[in-house]
């Protein structure tokens, strides 16, 4: 086992990135920030370590002027409707906060000023004044998004006021080409305004002293970091000229914001205090940022990196009193069928969507066996299909099904008596002891996809197991055999339900309850958890299918609807499948069919045929003569719906007996390749007796 990583913190706060409260939540977001850090959280609660998990909306910034604008509500309707959304679906997702607060909230307004309050004082700021883009027309300063323009490195139109989207690069509004305000059209006038801005310059050398020690941190993040030092840290403005956002607590500025990334992340403080005071407790969270021994961990994606790995620690630094951030385990992105995401344009999985279609710990555990730690991964529906299916279904499912269903038929469904371990008794014992240890090491390293595959091996091995030891036959010849191999499958069982509580906690908990207890299985220890063993005796409960299949047809929208996306995105036409090519009888002459003589024939009696559930007998008028027909369309009509209709028959056809009626002709009907059938009649008034051609 490796040195404990927190043998010098009493207590763990995690924190997840804000979310925006502009959009619904999507698999890039779990993937990114989410999951890992409730896989992590969820291992620790186990660990019985003391650990807070903290996060809440982004309520500000242009993003959420502009969609409210947009939809006509007011900015704080719309980020209601987000924080409840978002809530919902990371509950549903599984998603364990201890606390989600959100940044519109008074005790973050209140948190925030007094934080940009305390930097001010301390002379960290200055004040600059600027030329800024002014629309005449909406009579407002333009900030950041609300402007855009021409890239004036890549020429790629629609490029946005801080940031082009299409080349990367980071941008002053002022560099764009042919700039337009981004709600009206107009084009923008200069004007000068006055702003405070950070001295991040300051904080340069501080900040590389700092992540120097932080040498356990992942090389992604280091890079970043080292990126910006390079270019050197300059000046950045923490004021903004809107209306939606939290008042400036400085003199002269009362009709500013603070810019909306220096005060998120002191939401995570502000949703610190919340918790406290839901708690009753209101002094309860400084315990958590006052003090050397939190060890604070922040869980982002890496487009967040710079905000928490270098100006986040500065304004740390300035305000001097709250812990600093001890890891930032940065994802890399998740990627959709091979395309990059994009939530403008629809292409993505949004996760409610999901939700309504499919279970929570499936995505869980493809998201972790494929999260992008290291470098971009992606998110792939045939993939997420076969694992689910062959691993989760075929492997881990597959073991405690068995496993429970023989515990009921060959000993009452009650946990066995363990007799005398042979080799491989031994080899089980020995690997469910020493998989906590293992996992918890690779899950303590935010090492999310190792430990998932770690945890499907410990199924895996003891799949293999049971079929090795064949307890089947030893059933008939060996009781005391067949009784050791099934009380060590079902202490496998036990086993798997704690390891793999973080990553599939509704699963987990369902096995729990199978395996006949009703406590919960996340308040159980992680240590030693593979080598408690469940008494002989013990009943077990009801056993349930774990892990349901997931079939082609349940893919096959989902995979059409990104097409159609992605097409739209490209502005290709949308390319509906085609049918498969109608395959025809070989061709003939025209005087071949004119040997056939179709006519019109009125319908005049119609009746079942005994014995034949298939067959009606149809008594016709054709031009006056009456004839008589066997139709096998007995499974399509009932004889009365058919009485009076012009159908369309074949006349001089043999007569054929069938069921000892002799049939005189054959009436014409479609079929299709959906078991339908549609007897063809005429559209408009016309004599029976007409030639078909
Ligand atoms: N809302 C950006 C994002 O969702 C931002 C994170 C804030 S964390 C303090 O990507
Ligand atoms: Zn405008």
């Amino acid at each position: 086992m490796k040195d404990n990583p927190n043998k010098n913190y009493k207590r763990i706060l995690v924190t997840g990135a804000l979310p925006y409260a502009n959009g619904p939540i999507h698999l890039g977001h779990l993937a990114g920030a989410y999951l890992p850090a409730d896989v992590y959280v969820r291992y620790q609660r186990l660990k019985k370590r003391d650990v807070l998990f903290i996060c809440g909306t982004d309520e500000h910034g242009v993003p959420i002027a502009i969609a409210a604008e947009k939809e006509g509500i007011t900015p704080q309707q719309l980020v209601d409707r987000y924080w409840a959304d978002h809530l919902d679906t990371f509950t549903r997702f599984g998603v364990s906060f201890d606390n989600f607060s959100r940044t519109s909230a008074p005790i973050h307004h209140e948190t925030a000023r007094a934080f940009f309050k305390v930097i001010y004082d301390r002379d960290f700021l200055v004040e600059r004044t600027i030329q800024q883009f002014y629309c005449e027309s909406c009579n407002r300063f333009l900030a950041d998004r609300f402007v855009e323009g021409e890239c004036p490195r890549c020429h790629h139109a629609g490029a946005r006021g801080d940031q082009c989207e299409s080349c990367g690069s980071s941008l002053e509004q002022t560099e764009l080409i042919k700039p337009y305000c981004k709600v009206c059209g107009h084009t923008p006038v200069l004007r000068q305004t006055k702003h405070l801005f950070l001295k991040l310059n300051e904080f340069q050398e501080k900040l590389v002293n700092w992540l120097d020690g932080k040498k356990e941190w992942k090389e992604n993040v280091l890079n970043y970091c080292r990126g910006w030092f390079n270019e050197g840290l300059g000046e950045r403005a923490v004021t903004r000229d809107l209306s939606w956002g939290i008042n400036v607590p400085v003199e002269g500025y009362e009709d500013k914001v603070i810019y909306v990334w220096f005060e998120a992340p002191i939401g995570y403080v502000s949703a610190t205090k919340e918790w406290a005071d839901k708690k009753g407790q209101p002094d309860l969270w400084k315990e958590y940022w006052l003090s050397d021994d939190t060890k604070l961990v922040h869980f982002i994606g890496k487009d967040n990196i710079v905000f928490h790995a270098v100006i986040w620690p500065a304004m740390l630094m300035g305000h001097g009193e709250f812990v600093l951030p001890a890891d930032i385990p940065a994802n890399e992105f998740l990627n959709l069928q091979g395309e990059k995401l994009s939530t403008s344009r629809n292409y993505a999985v949004w996760l409610g969507e999901y939700l309504s279609r499919f279970p929570a710990d499936p995505l869980r555990y493809y998201l972790a066996s494929v999260a992008p730690e290291t470098k971009d991964s992606d998110f792939n529906w045939q993939d997420f299909q076969g694992r689910n299916n062959s691993e989760l279904a075929d492997i881990l499912g597959n073991l405690i099904n068995r496993t429970l269903t023989f515990a009921r038929k060959q000993f009452d469904a009650q946990v066995p008596q363990r007799g005398p371990l042979d080799a491989l008794d031994q080899e089980m014992v020995r690997l469910l002891a020493e998989a906590p240890a293992k996992i918890g090491d690779l899950l303590e390293g935010y090492e999310l996809r190792k430990a998932t595959a770690a945890i499907i091996d410990v199924a895996r091995f003891a799949n293999k197991y049971f079929n090795d030891q064949e307890p089947w036959r030893s059933s008939r010849d060996n009781r005391e055999k067949c009784a050791t191999t099934i009380n060590l499958c079902i202490h496998a069982a036990r086993t798997l339900a704690v390891l793999m509580a973080p990553l599939l906690p509704f699963s987990a908990e369902k096995l729990w309850a199978m395996l006949g207890h009703s406590d919960s299985v996340h308040d159980q220890p992680w240590d030693g958890c593979g080598a408690r063993v469940l008494p002989a005796g013990h009943a077990l409960g009801q056993e349930q299918i774990l892990f349901t299949k997931i079939e082609d047809s349940q893919i096959e929208p989902e995979l059409e609807r990104l097409r159609k996306a992605l097409a739209a995105m490209r502005g290709e036409p949308i390319e509906e499948p085609k049918p498969p090519a109608l395959e025809t009888k070989p061709r003939i002459s025209y005087d071949e069919f004119a040997k056939v003589d179709l006519r019109l024939a009125r319908v005049v009696k119609a009746e079942k045929v005994e014995k034949a559930d298939k067959l009606l007998k149809l008594e016709l008028e054709v031009a006056g003569e009456p004839r008589t027909i066997i139709a096998g369309v007995a499974k399509h009509y009932q004889p009365e719906e058919l009485v009076g209709k012009m159908i369309v028959i074949v006349a001089n056809l043999e007569p054929a007996k069938i069921r000892g009626v002799e049939s005189n002709g054959m009436l014409l009907a479609a079929e299709d390749g959906q078991g339908r059938m549609a007897i063809l009649s005429p559209q408009g008034p016309i004599d029976s007796g007409a030639k078909v051609k």
